[in-house]
C-alpha cells in the first residue's frame, strides 16, 4: 500500500509551444497536469510509494491521463473511470508582464463528481500521509464533502494530513474560498501555503513568522510557508526559521509548489527534521521550474543528491 495518498483532479494540459494570446497560437503540446498528481509523481521520483484517488472520464483523454500517471509509478487502483462525464482539459497562455494565465474547461468534469463514497477507508488508513489541496473543495460540493471525509478517515487512522491551499480564483469567489479553506486548515497537520495565499487567508502581516505563528494557533503542527526564490519559513510549535532557497533558471513556474510539497513529505518520510525536509523541498522547487510542464523537471533522488552535494562544495 502507498506511503502517501493524494486526492484531486488531473486534467489534460494543452501547453502552447509559442507565447502570445491564444487566439494567435496554433501549436500545443499535450501534457497532463494536476497539483495532487504532481505531488504524487514528485514523491515517487524521490523513491517513495504514492497513490492517487480521483475520477476520470472513460474517454481518450481519461485513458491518456491514467496511462501517464501509471507510467510515472503512481498507484491508480482507486481511480474511477466514468462513462457519463468527460475528463477535464485546460490551456495555458504564455504572455509577458504577468499576463500569463490558464483557461479551464473542467466544469462538470468527471472529477467534479467525486463523492465521499468513492473513498476506500482501508486504502487511506494504510498510508502515512494524505496530501490534499484547496483546488478539490472548489470543484463542487460533493468534492468538498469528499475532502472532509478523507480528512476524517485520516484522523481516525493516525494518517497525517498535509494541505496546500492552492487558491484558484477562477474556481470560486474570495469570500467562499477564504471561509472553506480556513475551516479545512483547522483540520490539517501540515500546512504548505504560499506567502500570497497566507496574505489572502490571514490579512497582511509583517514577517513570515507572524503568518506561521497564526496558522499554528489555528491547528496545524507544522507550517511551511513558501517564499519563492528566498526559500521557505518553516515552523512547528517549538521552533521556526527561514531555510534558504536555491537559484535556478525559470522556464515555467507551475508545479514549483507541488515539487516543494513532494520534497518536504519525502524528507519527513525519511525521518529528517523539518528544516532538513525544507532544504529538500526548496531544492525540488528549484528543479521544477527549469522545464515547461508541471512535473517533468522534478528531481529523482539521484538528481537531488548530486545537486545538494554540488551546492555544499
Ligand atoms: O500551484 P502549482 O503551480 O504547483 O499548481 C499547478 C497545478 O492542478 C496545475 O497543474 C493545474 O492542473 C492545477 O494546479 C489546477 O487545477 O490549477
Ligand atoms: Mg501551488
Amino acid at each position: 500500500m502507498p506511503e502517501v495518498i493524494t486526492l484531486g483532479e488531473t486534467m489534460v494540459l494543452m501547453n502552447p509551444t509559442e507565447a502570445g494570446p491564444l487566439r494567435y497560437v496554433d501549436r500545443f503540446k499535450k501534457q497532463i497536469a494536476g497539483a495532487e498528481t504532481n505531488v504524487a509523481i514528485g514523491i515517487n521520483k524521490l523513491g517513495h510509494s504514492t497513490g492517487w484517488i480521483s475520477r476520470l472520464g472513460s474517454d481518450e483523454f481519461g485513458q491518456y491521463v491514467l496511462s501517464v500517471i501509471k507510467g510515472e509509478g503512481v498507484d491508480t487502483s482507486r481511480v474511477i473511470m466514468d462513462v457519463d462525464t468527460p475528463t477535464g482539459v485546460f490551456f495555458k497562455e504564455r504572455r509577458i508582464l504577468g499576463l500569463s494565465q490558464v483557461y479551464y474547461y473542467r466544469r462538470q468534469s468527471a472529477a467534479s463528481y467525486m463523492l465521499p463514497e468513492d473513498l476506500d477507508e482501508e486504502y487511506i488508513a494504510s498510508a502515512r500521509y494524505l496530501h490534499l489541496t484547496g483546488i478539490t473543495p472548489a470543484l463542487s460540493s460533493s468534492c468538498l464533502a469528499t475532502v472532509q471525509q478523507a480528512i476524517e478517515i485520516a484522523h481516525q487512522n493516525n494518517v497525517l494530513v498535509s494541505f496546500d491551499p492552492n487558491i484558484r480564483f477562477k474556481l470560486w469567489d474570495r469570500r467562499k474560498a477564504k471561509e472553506i479553506l480556513l475551516s479545512l486548515i483547522r483540520e490539517v497537520d501540515i500546512l504548505l501555503p504560499g506567502v500570497k495565499e497566507a496574505d489572502m487567508l490571514l490579512g497582511k502581516m509583517d514577517e513570515p513568522e507572524d503568518y506561521a505563528q497564526k496558522f499554528i494557533e489555528m491547528g496545524p503542527e507544522i507550517v511551511a510557508l513558501k517564499l519563492g526564490k528566498t526559500g521557505s519559513y518553516i515552523a512547528d510549535k517549538e521552533k521556526g526559521r527561514i531555510v534558504e532557497g536555491f537559484s535556478s533558471t525559470e522556464v515555467d513556474a507551475a508545479g514549483a509548489g507541488d515539487a516543494f510539497a513532494a520534497g518536504f513529505l519525502s524528507g519527513l518520510l525519511e525521518g529528517k527534521d523539518i528544516f532538513e525536509a525544507a532544504m529538500i523541498a526548496n531544492a525540488a522547487g528549484a528543479f521544477a521550474v527549469t522545464l515547461p510542464g508541471d512535473y517533468e523537471a522534478f528531481p529523482t533522488s539521484q538528481d537531488l543528491n548530486a545537486f545538494l552535494k554540488g551546492n555544499s562544495d
